[in-house]
């Protein structure tokens, strides 16, 4: 009688079954359920396994092990939204080194430390979308506003902040005044402790900039619980569904996102397509990603970035369109 022989890794792999781990900042964070909504249907048209690991907190050192032991799993390609560029970035190219296939998204790891980072947006149209809400709601675009992040590590975040603060020096932006800058960790008692902190050091403040979907929602629960919401508006990046009730009552009447589930839909296939051979991760290779894109190629640009697509802008005349 024959012995049944289990495939190997690589067959599977050449066969387009994959096993991949999906590293987001934590675990908690309602973000990186959405993205993987995305990973886990990409990953289910090939019949591939999704392996969730990472922490509870929003923490670079605690990402580390995680990265390890996928390395030691010898997964097909690791999926991760860092928490702190530098400090994933040794764990990372030692999986590379082991054949692994690294795919940033979201939050970049050290360039150096992915093949691929799929970045949600142009940073810059982040940076611009972010000053340009703030002053939409500050009276005669005038005024002290605040930005609440998430954790001080982030690179998204500090992305978007640099980029936001670089705007900010135009003269459209210049009856604005950035006073403060305070991080909720993506942790909703923190965001919640920092946004009411907001309130109470600055009573003049009129627009709290949050580009976390956590701070947002925290941001805008404080100013509304507060009585505030009238004369401090919430800006920043945010689930429409979360945010619904704070468009409608006028606390938070503009803000934005993107396709969260697109975002873990494109990275798991750049991540199969680093596996197959299909892309290296080089300057200018392209490829398409079907139902994403309008099918058209995506292009890998400097320092292997792909970027998912413009940001939505949601207010009270498109948010009940969305449902996400
Ligand atoms: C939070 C996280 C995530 C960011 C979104 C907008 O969920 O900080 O990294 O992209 O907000």
């Amino acid at each position: 009688m024959a012995a049944s022989v289990a495939p190997s890794a690589a067959a599977s792999a050449a066969a387009g079954k994959l096993t991949v781990g999906y590293l987001p900042k934590d675990i908690v964070n309602q973000y990186f359920a959405a993205a993987k909504t995305g990973v886990d249907k990409a990953a289910a048209e090939t019949g591939s396994k999704v392996i969730q690991v990472g922490p509870n907190e929003a923490k670079a050192d605690l990402q580390i092990p995680f990265i390890t032991d996928l390395t030691t799993q010898k997964v097909s390609a690791i999926i991760i939204s860092a928490d702190g560029k530098d400090e994933v970035a040794p764990a990372l190219k030692a999986a590379m080194a082991a054949g692994i296939k690294v795919v940033g998204f979201d939050s970049s790891p050290a360039v150096g430390a992915y093949n691929v980072f799929v970045n949600q947006v142009d940073f810059s149209g982040v940076g611009v979308n972010l000053s340009d809400w703030a002053c939409e709601l500050a009276p005669s675009c005038t005024g002290d506003i605040a930005i609440l992040s998430a954790a001080a590590t982030a690179t998204n975040q500090n992305a978007w902040i640099d980029l936001m603060k670089t705007t900010l020096k135009l003269d459209k932006y210049k009856g604005l005044k950035l006073v403060d800058t305070v991080y909720g960790n993506d942790d909703s008692t923190v965001s919640t402790t920092q946004a009411q902190g907001l309130l109470t050091k600055y009573p003049n403040l009129k627009v709290i900039v949050a580009p976390t979907t956590v701070g947002i929602l925290a941001a805008a629960q404080v100013v509304k619980q507060a009585g505030k919401s009238a004369t401090v508006k919430v800006t920043g990046l945010g689930f429409p569904n979360d945010m619904k009730p704070f468009v409608k009552d006028g606390t938070s009447p503009v803000f934005g996102l993107w396709s969260v589930p697109d975002l873990g839909y494109l990275s798991y296939m750049v991540a199969a397509k680093l596996v197959s051979g299909e892309i290296t991760g080089k300057e200018g290779e392209s490829f398409t990603v079907k139902g994403l894109n309008g099918d058209k190629p995506y292009t890998i640009g400097k320092d292997g970035v792909v970027i998912l697509g413009p940001a939505f802008r949601f207010d009270k005349t498109n948010v009940d369109n969305f449902n996400f």
